[in-house]
């Protein structure tokens, strides 16, 4: 058993003798945190539970299929609400992220001071075990949605938690965190995990579909401008970035969510195998990481770019101009020598 007995009878009791329970995702949400989150709330519905959930800022538009039914609080806009939500609550479940400081800077302290007991699901490496009063977290498996998969069997002894609404959040975090199935699923256990959603309903074409298919025109421009204008490559060091100017983001009329999956274009050139997107934001500098090999860039990150992620995929960022992060990164990738390390 991945969890002991008494870690998961601890979690079905919190759960049971709670009226309340508070949900929450990460900064920045993604299908993952996002499917996380609906998936435990209608978990929690069909136990009659009342149900907060907190998104700390706004999702993409492309996620709306599975938000449209779960009334929820975006941080920045109900800062008050979020507030409460961490008070007026007899437990709360953090969802698919590792630190406290995932959920923002606006509503981390209200977070840290709640006096509530709190759980985190989550598979990032280094969960703040301080901060927690109980831990589910496995750093091999796919996502944040499989191991809740994992946990709700174990909480009930079997599938019988399935129905069409958490199938379809499962689903989504499990296909939006492997890209498509494409890393981070080479265990047989996510296709049975798959299988058994399938199974109850979960409908894979439809959400690819509205996953994928659903670009407006200027965010699919961006991607092309992306890859036009804005991708360095350094083939002797099998590395490239895309960069983005604040001005460049208003120019194709940037909404939430448009940068999503760009970075991976980069690994996507032969010989290259390390990849980043570099975007300017108002309060800062944020970079995301990939890597197809053995190349580390949760430790890249951690070191030089207050980030933190996994080893094939992570996100820092800086408090530095663009032109200054563009020209820090170019020096650190001239100094990588990312062939040879693979030869040995
Ligand atoms: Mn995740």
């Amino acid at each position: 058993m991945i969890f002991s007995e008494t870690e998961i009878n601890e979690l079905r009791n919190k759960i049971q003798e709670s009226n309340i329970i508070t949900l929450v995702s990460h900064f920045n949400p993604d299908g993952d945190t996002i499917g996380a989150a609906t998936s435990i709330f209608h978990y929690l519905k069909s136990k009659n539970k009342t149900v907060k959930v907190i998104i700390p800022n706004e999702y993409p538009a492309f996620l709306e299929f599975v938000m449209k039914d779960v009334p929820h609080i975006i941080g920045t806009k109900q800062f008050e609400d979020a507030k409460i939500a961490f008070t007026e609550t007899d437990l709360i479940i953090g969802l698919d992220f590792n630190s406290v400081t995932r959920v923002g800077d606006m509503l981390k302290d209200s977070l840290l001071e709640s006096n509530k007991p709190k759980a985190l699901i989550d598979h990032h490496l280094f969960p703040e075990i301080e901060n927690f009063d109980l831990i589910y977290s496995l750093t091999n498996v796919s996502s944040t949605c499989e191991l809740l998969y994992e946990v709700l069997f174990l909480l009930e002894g079997n599938n019988s938690f399935l129905n069409f609404n958490i199938a379809q959040s499962l689903y989504l975090g499990i296909c939006t965190d492997t890209g498509s199935f494409s890393y981070a699923c080479n265990e047989r256990r996510v296709y049975e995990v798959v299988a058994d959603l399938v199974d109850h309903g979960a409908n894979v074409e439809d959400i690819h579909k509205m996953v994928y298919n659903t670009y407006s025109e200027t965010k699919l421009r961006l991607l092309g401008f992306c890859l036009c204008e804005r991708l360095i490559v350094f083939p002797k060091q099998g590395a490239a970035f895309i960069y983005l100017s604040r001005k460049d983001l208003r120019r194709f009329n940037y909404q939430i969510g448009d940068c999503e999956g760009i970075v991976n274009y980069c690994l996507s050139l032969e010989g290259i195998e390390f990849g980043a997107l570099v975007t300017e934001r108002p309060d800062r500098v944020r970079l995301s990481f990939r890597s197809k090999n053995d190349f580390d860039v949760n430790v890249f990150s951690r070191t030089y770019w207050n980030g933190a992620g996994h080893k094939k995929a992570a996100g820092g960022f800086s408090h530095e101009s663009l032109d200054a992060v563009i020209e820090r990164l170019t020096e650190q990738i001239k100094g990588f020598d990312l062939k040879k390390k693979n030869e040995n």
